[in-house]
């Protein structure tokens, strides 16, 4: 299987920094193994594209050494990518939770993964970033360790059952990033061997972090609100355009286009509501736009993981109102950085457009350098590794 290096420089070069050396602890060598649902850099892996490039550059400025496997046509910048061939995988999110464990012919996870086995004697440490069966189940088969961020709260048996067995052989090998996302694995925790932790207290919250000086702090905003996301039913876009249809105050939609009927049925049942569909875009070109917005709409139907959007937009100065549901219950505080609304109550968001002006931008951006840095998640990340190498 031909491997294509995106280049050539395979051994990065050692940059040690000052807490390496004032931690004395070695420095970490990392295999990171991407999500299988899309490429790096390209949107169709939604917010865990943005955890791996800001996780890798986390432990990178601690002085550790991290390397990339991910599916063909990936890039990400300042990192060295072994690009992978093979079919995509499935979303998890769009099957039942009965739905069996399947892998499509020249499946790029177990691709991603016969190339990590070879490489496996180069690292300390395999990351796992994909939301799928396979690598869960084959930890026990690697010498290396392997551990595992899992990106999304409890949406199939299959995969909280493969967690749970690997969390009993594996003890520190999960991590997740909101306590919320880790109760939604709850019920089947309960039922553990041990029977007394739940999957809470036995999986490591990392929340996430970011490189808050990519995001510039914009102190005045346009008259527009922004909504950041794959364009996907779990998403609720359709809720944020039945709000606006009511203010009247225009939207800017970004994110990956992963369902186009979806976003066809929403512009039929609201004809006069001010949106426009303004693509998927880097990073750096995303927080240019956000930042000119008065506030930022979120409006999940699942319990979301974590949402990145919501620090990227604090990250800018714009205050964030979601749905009380998932990761933003513990990212938003409720009148100070943006507004938590009832889920799935559209009055409820069009409530809180009316009230964005009371919020202080300066204090949104403030609380993103409190708790989401790259030098925080980098300080939780390695604390959470090498309890892993114990
Ligand atoms: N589904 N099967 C599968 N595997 C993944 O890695 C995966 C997914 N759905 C969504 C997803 N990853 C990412 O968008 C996460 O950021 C949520």
């Amino acid at each position: 299987m031909g491997l294509a290096e995106s280049s050539p420089d395979l051994e990065p070069s050692l940059n040690v920094s000052m807490s390496a050396e004032s931690s004395n602890l070695p420095v970490l060598k990392a295999l990171f193994v991407s999500t299988s649902v899309g490429p790096l850099g390209t949107g169709m892996g939604g917010g865990v594209e943005l955890t791996l490039a800001n996780l890798a550059k986390a432990l990178q400025l601690r002085g550790h050494l991290v390397n990339v496997l991910a599916p063909m046509d990936s890039s990400c910048d300042g990192l060295n990518i072994y690009q992978v061939p093979g079919q995509l995988q499935s979303t998890a999110q769009a099957q039942g939770r009965a739905a069996k464990v399947e892998m499509p012919a020249d499946a790029v996870i177990a691709n991603l993964w016969e190339q990590a086995r070879q490489m496996q004697g180069d690292y300390d440490i395999i990351l796992n970033f994909a939301y799928d069966w396979l690598p869960l189940y084959l930890t026990p088969f690697f010498e290396t360790p392997v551990v595992h961020l899992i990106s999304m709260g409890s949406l199939t048996e299959a995969m909280d059952c493969i967690i749970e067995q690997t969390l009993d052989r594996f003890p520190h090998c999960i991590a997740v990033h909101s306590g919320i996302q880790a109760e939604t694995f709850e019920a089947i925790a309960t039922q553990a061997s041990d029977g007394i932790a739940h999957f809470s207290q036995r999986c490591t919250i990392l929340a996430n972090g970011f490189d808050l000086s990519r995001y510039q702090f914009q102190p005045n905003a346009k008259a527009q609100l922004g909504w950041v996301g794959r364009i996907a039913p779990e998403k609720g876009l359709e809720d944020a355009v039945a709000a606006i249809a009511q203010t009247q105050t225009p939207l800017k939609i970004w994110g990956a286009m992963e369902h186009p009927d979806y976003w066809a049925e929403i512009q039929q049942r609201y004809p006069d509501a001010p949106i426009e569909y303004c693509g998927f875009l880097s990073t750096d070109e995303l927080q240019q736009q956000l930042g000119y917005c008065q506030g930022l709409v979120m409006t999940p139907k699942w319990v979301e993981a974590f949402g990145n959007v919501a620090i990227e937009a604090l990250a800018c100065g714009v205050p964030v109102i979601s749905y009380g549901r998932g990761g933003p219950l513990e990212i938003i505080e409720d009148g100070l950085t943006g507004y938590l609304v009832e889920p799935d109550s559209v009055e409820g968001l069009v409530g809180a457009i009316a009230k964005l002006d009371r919020i202080d931008r300066v204090t949104c951006r403030a609380q993103t350098e409190a708790k989401y840095s790259l030098a925080a998640m980098g300080e939780r990340t390695e604390a959470w590794l090498r309890k892993s190498l114990v």
